[in-house]
């Protein structure tokens, strides 16, 4: 499943996990997907290209879904090449036509390389795996599917009202099609379109959802919503969608979920696990949520890039709310000029909003993290991709991570003003001195009177490092430090909250190592393995 509910009753969809071909050069071998090639034995540093290959049967036309492929991928059926995409963290689609009956080969050649090309994956303090990390999928459709279905829920007095969006794909001219909408079982909606060229159809409409129920963190109750294309009364096609009837927006200093103020309480989680690398099964991420909701938080961002959809269906399942972000960290100025980065870092924020708007859990979008925010020409960067995302929802507000204290210049771009700050890690001022600093400062620019994050505030703990004195590094001493910077900034009542860096301990770039024990990031409150330190508790003592 490459998602935690069923998208499709009538349209035929198989997904191809399991046994694949795979093979480098002479070493040929079967081996599981999703998953990453580091943790295949022999390749756990392996940096290159790798080809999978899988066979299949299947006729007509088709409609591939790979919902993550690390970090470059070229895709050939049956030789012939059918897709190319750049980036490991967000979905891309292909369609092949009148494919004759039988079996079939498809074919994904894959590339983790910090290559000339790439402007996102570089060296850093996370960690570029290699291989097919997330579900691909093959469907047969017809002439004519439903590509996608959004839906941008608004409350006017008591009742719910939505804007619906379905976009469909025409391989052949219709004459005459019937959309019909569904609220659960219910139709709500049923209109005969003609699609008459080849290509993309949208069509559009603001419907009253009569007595469904709001969608609160505490009581997050979902809506199946199911588009079905209806050919000479015959369902040819069909496409479920969840959503929550949620609304959020910024009025003064508060960020307003269903018109009351959001405090956070969360942890920066990136996808990466000792077991899996960051092809996360399905259990290892409800895993992840339930220590998150024992240690009492209610959030989650998903630093530094947008993450597999299922671990998004859970957050909504769980009403944890989520900060989802773009894929970038810490890229200077020279970076955010590379040929690519413009390219790379729009096509990744058109294709995390593309397929995650209809998640009531994803509360704002986040860019950029921690990059030239202190430029002109970063600034630059900073409108063209809030300019992007608000065109294409303006149904949540936007912000950035920014540690350019005292310089940053973009803080008038923003709904929420985000920084990350680390009192007693990186630098020895007392946690509520520092947090007071900071917020202040921002009071003098352009971020004056917003909502106020905490985006990340941390420190490091090696597992099972345990010494007199509580030296750092020691998991006494991260505990220690995360209680003082959680307590300065929990009763910093002008703050709307924080996110802990970070929840687990995470590989990095070998090219990163220095400062980095391991080679891996140890500001986890738990291990690569989810092994609980010091930190844990305290964290749950402060949170509950
Ligand atoms: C930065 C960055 C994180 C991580 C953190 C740290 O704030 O945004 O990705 O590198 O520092 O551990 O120092």
């Amino acid at each position: 499943m490459e998602r935690g509910f069923l998208t499709h009753k009538v349209r035929k969809a198989e997904e191809l996990s399991g046994l694949w071909d795979f093979r480098i050069g002479e070493d040929i071998r079967k081996v599981s997907v999703p998953s990453c090639w580091e943790t295949y034995p022999g390749l756990e540093n392996y940096e290159g290209k790798a080809i999978y290959e899988k066979e299949f049967s299947a006729e007509g036309n088709l409609h591939f879904l790979f919902k993550g492929v690390s970090h470059t991928a070229v895709v050939y059926l049956d030789g012939q090449r059918i897709a190319a995409h750049y980036n490991a963290f967000t979905p891309f689609e292909a369609v092949a036509a009148d494919v004759k009956k039988g079996p079939h080969k498809l074919t994904i050649e894959a590339d983790n390389s910090f290559n000339e090309e790439s402007a996102l994956h570089i060296p850093n303090d996370y960690f570029t795996y290699g291989g097919i990390n997330r579900p691909v999928v093959v469907e047969e459709i017809g002439d004519c599917f439903v590509e996608r279905l959004h839906i941008r829920p608004w409350k006017e007095g008591e009742l719910w009202h939505g804007e619906i969006t379905v976009r469909m794909r025409v391989l052949k001219p219709i004459e005459k099609i019937k959309l019909s909408l569904l609220l659960g079982e219910k139709e709500v909606l049923c209109t005969e379109e003609s699609v008459q060229t080849e290509g993309v159809y949208t069509f559009k409409k603001d419907l009253v959802f009569n007595s469904v129920k709001t969608y609160e963190p505490d009581d997050p109750v979902l809506y199946y919503v199911t588009a079905k294309l209806i050919r000479d009364d015959i369902v040819i096609d069909d496409l479920i969608e969840r959503v929550g009837f949620r609304e959020v927006k910024v009025q003064g200093k508060e960020i307003l979920f269903n018109g009351k103020p959001l405090r956070i309480k969360g942890f920066n989680r990136h996808e990466d696990h000792a077991l899996y690398g960051c092809a996360m099964p399905y259990d290892a991420m409800d895993y992840d949520l339930r220590l998150m909701e024992d240690m009492g938080a209610n959030a989650v961002r998903t630093c530094h890039y947008p993450n597999d959809e299922r671990f998004l269906d859970l957050c909504d399942e769980k009403g944890i709310l989520v900060w989802e972000e773009g894929h970038a960290r810490g890229l200077s100025e020279e970076q955010m000029r590379h040929k690519n980065f413009r390219k790379q870092s729009i096509y990744c924020i058109r294709e995390m909003i593309d397929n995650h708007y209809n998640h009531p859990s994803i509360f704002t979008w986040g860019i950029l993290n921690e990059c030239a925010s202190e430029t002109a020409y970063g600034r630059e960067i900073y409108e063209e991709q809030f300019k992007l995302i608000r065109s294409m929802d303006q149904s949540r507000p936007v912000t950035f991570a920014s540690c350019k204290i005292e310089s940053d210049i973009c803080l008038d771009l923003v709904d929420i003003v985000s920084m990350n700050i680390y009192p007693l890690w990186y630098h020895d001022s007392p946690a509520d001195e520092y947090v007071k600093k900071v917020y202040d400062w921002v009071q003098t620019t352009e971020g004056k009177g917003k909502p106020y994050i905490v985006s990340e505030i941390g420190a490091g703990g090696i597992p099972g490092y345990h010494a007199w004195g509580n030296p750092k590094w020691s998991e006494e001493r991260q505990a220690e430090i995360l209680d003082e910077q959680i307590k300065a900034v929990m009763s910093h009542k002008e703050t709307s909250g924080l996110f802990i860096w970070q929840f687990c301990d995470c590989r990095v770039s070998k090219e990163c190592f220095y400062g980095r024990p391991r080679t891996m990031n140890n500001k986890g409150v738990v291990d690569e393995y989810r092994r609980r330190k010091a930190a844990y508790h305290t964290v749950k003592v402060n949170f509950l």
